[in-house]
């Protein structure tokens, strides 16, 4: 197998592009990924500030690195989510790569600064612990976007993943999730540009990447994804993808072209409603409270 740029001994072939890459050519390959993302959608101007949304896995540190070496103004940010050894290990991952690369991390702790874990929350409000996980998520990131005057919140979404967020929601048509899956979502009301530049790349090239440039990563899954119906998601797609190469980026990149825009104004009827929550004045679409601020209430009274 020779690389198909430079002919030499290639290390990984990417079947959706008939190719294979030595190991410079395929950090060629991927930042031209990512660069075409960014274009094609036009996720980033070059003088914009961003703050990169990093777990410790492959994807983030990957997308964190490449934004760098792209010359951007990438800061990143890690939330301590409190999940046992999965949140410190991943922590450490997260700040040695900040370390190494000189690069400046924003830390926001959810036990210290709010006075609660994910695992505590999932079993205050009896439902699984991903929904207290996201919902803190979505706040904490346009939060601190905000609050450190970012242009816009880069997160580490690869093809894989919105393959089967979008697999999962056509299964059952939520239309109004249909209607907010895009690689770009604008600023507005109050929430900073989200943006995912990693779209044109699969889940084995972040994990390439990472080995390349000598990343260390957290490996471990969370152990709540477990169970989690995108993981069965994933599967189906992958068997799909073995069978057919290119199925995955057919399905997505067709979806946005072709049906995205279809359901975008059930999405935007949902903005008109928003008014500032009254305890953290984030945009909300409750009458008070936020969702966010709401949990931080219901945790504080059951004396968790
Ligand atoms: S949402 Fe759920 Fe993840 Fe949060 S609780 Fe773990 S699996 S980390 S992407
Ligand atoms: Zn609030």
């Amino acid at each position: 197998m020779k690389c198909r740029r430079c002919k030499a001994p290639a290390v990984i072939e990417i079947r959706r592009h008939n190719a294979a890459f030595c190991p410079p050519c395929f950090e060629h390959h991927c930042m031209e990924q990512v660069r075409k993302a960014i274009e094609q959608f036009k996720m980033i101007d070059t003088a914009e500030r961003i703050l990169v949304a990093v777990s410790g896995g492959k994807d983030s540190l990957a997308l964190w690195d490449m934004l760098l070496d792209m010359g951007y103004d990438a800061d990143g940010l890690y939330l301590g989510l409190g999940i046992g050894d999965y949140s410190s290990e991943s922590a450490r991952y997260t700040r040695a790569f900040a370390d190494r690369r000189g690069a400046k991390l924003v830390e926001v702790d959810i036990p210290a600064e709010f006075g609660f874990d994910i695992p505590t929350a999932a079993e205050v409000t009896r439902r699984v612990p991903c929904s207290a996980c996201g919902l803190s998520k979505r706040h904490l990131f346009n939060k601190a976007a905000l609050d450190g005057g970012y242009d816009v919140v880069a997160t580490g979404h690869n093809l894989d993943d919105e393959a089967a967020v979008l697999f999962g929601n056509v299964l059952r048509w939520q239309t109004e999730y249909l209607g907010r899956q895009l690689p770009v979502l604008p600023a507005a009301h109050g929430f900073p540009r989200k943006v995912k530049p990693l779209v044109r790349l699969a889940e084995r090239e972040t994990a390439a990447w990472c080995v390349l440039r000598g990343i260390d990563y957290q490996v471990e899954e969370c152990p709540n994804a477990e169970g989690n119906k995108h993981l069965g998601y994933k599967a189906a797609l992958n068997e799909i993808e073995d069978a057919s190469p290119g199925s995955k980026h057919a399905f997505y990149f067709g979806f946005l072209d072709k049906a995205s825009g279809h359901f975008t104004p059930e999405s935007e009827a949902e903005k008109e409603t928003l008014r500032p929550c009254t305890g953290c004045g984030a945009p909300t679409t409750g009458e008070e409270l936020c969702a966010f601020c709401k949990l931080v209430a219901r945790v504080a009274k059951a004396g968790a």
